[in-house]
């Protein structure tokens, strides 16, 4: 991974004698993947780090509290019993790995790959002590291969149709210590992939009106291969997402963005995984609806030194939050990411 790195960063210093410059909002917001084409030819690497973290328990909408989301029932006896530990907050660090290129004017082809690290602290119920334990998780995730298709392209509007694919390549067998056994199987969150084959399709629309640039994407994921080999699926997924930007200089734009997501609830389950445990644990507490805020800024160097070297930033915080079943709650996810094109 570190060499694949490497190799994309010499190449920059090898290839950056493009004559254009690059303008800062022809990319959208860092977090939005497939807004822009390429031309005939031309070749573009990105990496994207993601910090994301998550921090206290949600019912539904209402914020519940550790010993309460214990003494809740699970869905593995009659919703007589309750869960014995409880999950208190999570970090996510993500690093994306992203090559696009265009073979013609009308397509642009995109491969994506991520290297997750994760973190989930956990409480144990009174009875136990209310001991604190870590659970941690690392590897690569799902791979990401889509074709861009341009419908319309002119001075004011820029149209494409995003089709494309995840492949299962991230595990979904990670394994670490806790309190019950040495080597007991992670919760869905703490697992790298999704285990199936997931198709999806967007549209991305931008509008240009000068220094002002209006965005939508609309993304509709769902999968092919029903359950994976530990019996589970996740279900649908609707992305809708609008932004609003602003070019300040020719290398400099901020953006707003406002993030729609529903995600549908989990089908089957993974038997591995004690539904007793934890409500991370428990296949019911999957799927949400949220509502998320973007606050971004792309910068493009015009500097003859890494020429056209992109660096965008984005914050995204979340406003609504609904979630099914008892969940842990999203803070603030932060983006850096860099990209390049020849
Ligand atoms: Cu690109």
């Amino acid at each position: 991974m570190f060499l694949i790195f490497l190799t994309l960063f010499l190449s920059v210093f090898i290839s950056s004698h493009a004559d254009e410059l690059h303008i800062s909002d022809s990319h959208g917001p860092i977090s939005i993947m497939g807004e822009h084409m390429h031309n005939e030819g031309e070749v573009m690497f990105s990496y994207r780090f993601s910090n994301m973290r998550m921090h206290g328990l949600l019912n539904g909408e209402k914020k519940i509290a550790l010993r309460e989301a214990m003494a809740s029932p699970n869905s593995a006896s009659d919703n007589s019993g309750t869960y014995m530990n409880s999950p208190v907050e999570m970090r996510m660090d993500m690093h994306m790995f992203g090559a696009m290129y265009a073979p013609n004017n009308n397509l642009t082809l995109m491969l994506m790959t991520n290297y997750v690290e994760k973190e989930m602290k956990q409480e144990r119920m009174p009875m136990s002590g209310s001991s604190r334990f870590d659970v941690n998780s690392s590897g690569i995730g799902d791979i990401r291969i889509s074709g861009l298709i341009k419908i319309l392209q002119d001075n004011h509007q820029d149209a494409i149709l995003g089709i494309g694919l995840s492949i299962p390549t991230g595990s979904i067998d990670k394994r670490d210590v806790t309190p019950a056994s040495s080597n007991a199987r992670l919760g869905y969150a703490m697992q790298n992939g999704t285990g199936t084959l997931d198709p999806f399709i967007f549209l991305n629309n931008v509008n240009n009106l000068g220094k002002f640039k209006i965005g939508e994407q609309i993304l509709f994921k769902t999968n092919f291969s029903k359950h994976n080999s530990k019996g589970y699926h996740y279900g649908n997924l609707i992305d809708l997402k609008t932004w609003i930007s602003y070019r300040w200089l020719k290398n400099l734009s901020t953006s707003l963005k406002i993030n729609y997501k529903y995600q549908e609830k989990m089908f089957g389950s993974d038997n591995e995984m004690n539904k007793r445990m934890s409500p991370a644990m428990d296949s019911r507490n999957q799927g949400y609806n949220k509502l998320e805020f973007g606050f971004g800024l792309n910068f493009i160097n015009h500097k003859e030194f890494m020429k056209n070297n992109r660096l965008g930033i984005e914050f995204i915080f979340p406003v609504y939050q609904n979630l099914r079943g008892i969940q842990m709650s999203d803070s603030v996810n932060s983006i850096i990411g860099w990209q390049y094109s020849f």
